[in-house]
């Protein structure tokens, strides 16, 4: 009899363990993870497989020198909960690596980072 809870604990516990669904990954970019694009883009566009907390997700957009050159906070895009688009300001060519930290609407937190050259 005691078995059964403790048991159920532990499946209760489990359930929100399996990353494949719970956690929000990145699912694509614009610009796309090691994509050459000729010209600068006006924002970073991340989209993910799970609904986000935007206001807690962070993005940094490295320069090839590495200053950041995100302009503002990551933004909310209406009607996509699974999106955030960040403002960046590019005036040079090169490598920029962008940094992310998202928190999914079950408030687990994932990160990671990806690179795009602008080389028009
Ligand atoms: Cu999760």
């Amino acid at each position: 009899m005691r078995v059964l809870p403790l048991s159920l604990a532990v499946l209760l516990g489990t359930a929100c363990g399996f990353p494949a669904f719970a956690h929000a990954f990145l699912k694509q970019a614009n610009p796309a993870p090691g994509s050459r694009i000729t010209s600068p883009p006006a924002a970073v566009l991340l989209t993910y497989t799970e609904g986000l907390e935007v206001p807690f997700c962070k993005v940094t957009v490295k320069s090839p020198s590495g200053i950041a050159v995100q302009t503002a906070k990551p933004q909310p895009v209406s009607g996509h909960a699974d999106e955030l688009s960040v403002p960046v300001h590019i005036t040079a060519p090169g490598k920029y690596t962008v940094i992310w930290h998202a928190v999914s609407v079950d408030t687990h937190r994932t990160q990671g980072h990806f690179s795009f050259t602008v080389s028009p």
